[in-house]
């Protein structure tokens, strides 16, 4: 072997060694570092960050064992204009991404990568997305050269020795090679190559660019294999209700970006609903197959929250708080004088002085923000008060109802349930959100975000349709879907509906429908709950008229959206199933 590779002693798999002689043999790193996932590996790693300052120790007695990054002031969310899937054909890719030939861009990331890790260390990072033992986890193996992403990797996945035992010998493992190069924004590149499980990420330090099983491997090349393989792929959050008689009812739900998905994942119910308790098996990824009894399961595969930090607060997400309190890398929000973090919405005082996410002195005077909009936290899913027992079953959970959702001022209510699994596939596809003033500069302006999967469906948007409706085939107890919608507002724009913990309302009612426990109304869109079966008791200032208001179906809303939707369905003309267009027609002539 050409560098000197240290601490390789978990895998005697040939495939894997070969790939990662490979690798360096190309990016010619100074050492090269296998990852074991042990407790000293990780002393001896943080010790390391810290020493080179890439991470700062935070106040041991304040946030114990927590850790403060700062990225690239360039770097610090997903670049979607950056994000390739590379399938033979553009048409596999489909018009919703990017596609470049795998040939072309391979060449062209070999070349970035091509002695780009002289003078640093190549991290071998093996990792589990999913419970050990589980037949729905995967394995992948990630190659960096960044320090920061092998400890968050640590944090994000199950990785080390357990990730090799699972792959065993066997060469059906997820490749993932990212080197940072200089983090120039116009040498940034996140390219998957489904056909070859394969992923290459260079330019970026960003989580959702560079921790490969997240984004990379569980959703874009994990909704590839899931098509071809007969399961499911899923930006979803997996949460169990239960009962005060102990009865659980668990439920996939998928909401696009800055909808509260951590927070409803999290959430605690209102003091009127004693006994009823919400446990978390997920926050942002489901993968969900059919069971042998018919049901669909479904598994988180992570062992981390990357959760967005400003607005984190008691009110907003109490188990958020606690999980936080410790073991957590803080990416870009603010640090205290006493080395603790502070952030906007944080509970608590404003500090006099912090140094901002991007290194400069703030006061609450200063005009720019303290924390970055998308600063991040990174902590293990153990530290959820919350957490469910069930996040470590390999057999996953029965999943009896998914919830799609978005962020619509107007137009839709705020529950209710799809006819049939069809109607509830053209629910999630049309999903969308409403942009905000300040972000676009006009308010209503609907982006499209089919299941919450448009930046992240690895293959051809129209097919993925297709493969959400054979999926009723496989299964003998079909999970009913349901629609949301926390945002809706009155004429003065303001909000309708409380949210947060009030949510557990609209969740009851599920649960009592999957259960046969209550009846509902037949309307124009689907199956709404009766007055006297939605619980507002303890409500306050919210009685059976205001009720009415959020359920309520304004026809001429209905027609601009039905409307509006057309953009979807000509952008996809080619591949969008048939049924879809049909439902689309029922509802209109509905109307
Ligand atoms: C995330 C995202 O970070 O959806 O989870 O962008
Ligand atoms: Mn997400």
């Amino acid at each position: 072997m050409s560098v000197t590779h240290e601490n390789l002693k978990h895998t005697h798999n040939r495939e894997v060694i070969d790939w990662v002689e490979e690798s360096a043999n190309l990016c010619q790193p100074d050492r090269v570092y296998w990852c074991d996932g042990s407790e000293e590996e990780q002393k001896m790693l943080l010790e390391q960050a810290v020493a080179t300052g890439v991470l700062i120790k935070l106040n041991e007695t304040k946030r114990p064992n927590s850790y403060y990054h700062r990225s690239h002031p360039d770097d610090v969310a997903r670049v979607e204009h950056c994000t390739f899937i590379c399938t033979p054909t553009r048409e596999e890719a489909g018009p919703t991404n990017n596609w470049m030939a795998p040939a072309e861009m391979k060449r062209k990331i070999e070349g970035l990568l091509a002695s780009s890790m002289k003078g640093r260390t190549m991290f071998v990072v093996p990792y589990l997305m999913g419970p050990p033992g589980s037949p729905m986890a995967k394995v992948g193996v990630e190659l960096t050269d960044s320090i920061y992403v092998a400890l968050s990797m640590r944090v994000m996945t199950r990785m080390g020795a357990v990730a090799w035992r699972q792959l065993g010998q066997q060469s059906d493992f997820n490749r993932g090679i990212h080197s940072s190069l200089d983090l120039d924004p116009k040498r940034r590149f996140i390219c998957h190559f489904p056909q070859d499980n394969l992923i290459m990420s260079v330019g970026s330090n960003y989580g959702g660019n560079v921790l490969l099983g997240k984004k990379c491997l569980a959703l874009r090349i994990g909704s590839f294999l899931a098509q071809r393989e007969g399961w499911m792929a899923e930006h979803m959050l997996i949460l169990c209700v239960e009962s005060p008689s102990g009865e659980k009812t668990y439920v996939a739900a998928a909401f696009p970006s800055a909808c509260g998905k951590t927070n409803f994942a999290m959430m605690i119910p209102p003091e009127e609903f004693k006994g009823w308790r919400i446990t978390t098996v997920g926050d942002d990824i489901a993968w969900m197959k059919p069971g042998s009894d018919g049901r669909l399961y479904a598994i988180n595969p992570e062992n981390g929250y990357f959760g967005v930090v400003p607005g984190t607060n008691t009110k907003s997400n109490p188990n958020a708080v606690r999980t936080i309190e410790r073991d957590t890398i803080f990416t870009n929000v603010a640090l205290t004088e006493d080395l603790d973090v502070w952030w906007e919405g944080k509970d608590g005082p404003v500090p006099e002085h912090a140094t901002d996410w991007r290194g400069n002195p703030w006061t609450p005077e200063s005009k720019e923000k303290a924390a970055h909009p998308n600063s991040r936290f990174t902590s293990p899913i153990r530290n959820n008060p919350a957490l469910a027992p069930e996040a470590d079953h390999p057999q996953g959970v029965p999943i009896s109802a998914i919830i799609f959702g978005g962020r619509r001022a107007t137009t839709f209510p705020l529950i209710f349930q799809a006819s049939d699994w069809g109607h509830g596939v053209y629910l999630g596809a049309m999903m969308g959100s409403e942009t905000t003033a300040a972000a676009t500069g006009g308010v209503g302006l609907v982006r499209r975000d089919p299941m919450a999967m448009l930046p992240f469906c690895g293959y051809n948007m129209g097919h993925y349709f297709k493969h959400w409706l054979s999926m009723r085939k496989h299964l003998m107890h079909v999970p009913r879907v349901f629609h949301v919608n926390w945002f809706r507002k009155d004429d003065q724009g303001q909000f309708l509906w409380p949210g947060f913990g009030q949510n557990m309302r609209v969740l009851k009612w599920i649960a009592e429908r999957c259960h046969g426990q209550v009846g509902a109304r037949e309307t124009i869109l689907g199956w709404m709950p009766h007055n006297k079966d939605f619980d507002i008791k303890g409500l306050p200032n919210f009685g059976p008229a205001e009720f009415e208001r959020l359920q309520s179906i304004d026809p001429g809303e209905w027609k601009k959206e039905i409307i509006a939707q057309e953009e979807l369905f000509v952008q996809l003309h080619e591949t969008m199933p048939k049924e879809l267009t049909f439902y689309r027609e029922l509802l209109l002539s509905r109307m």
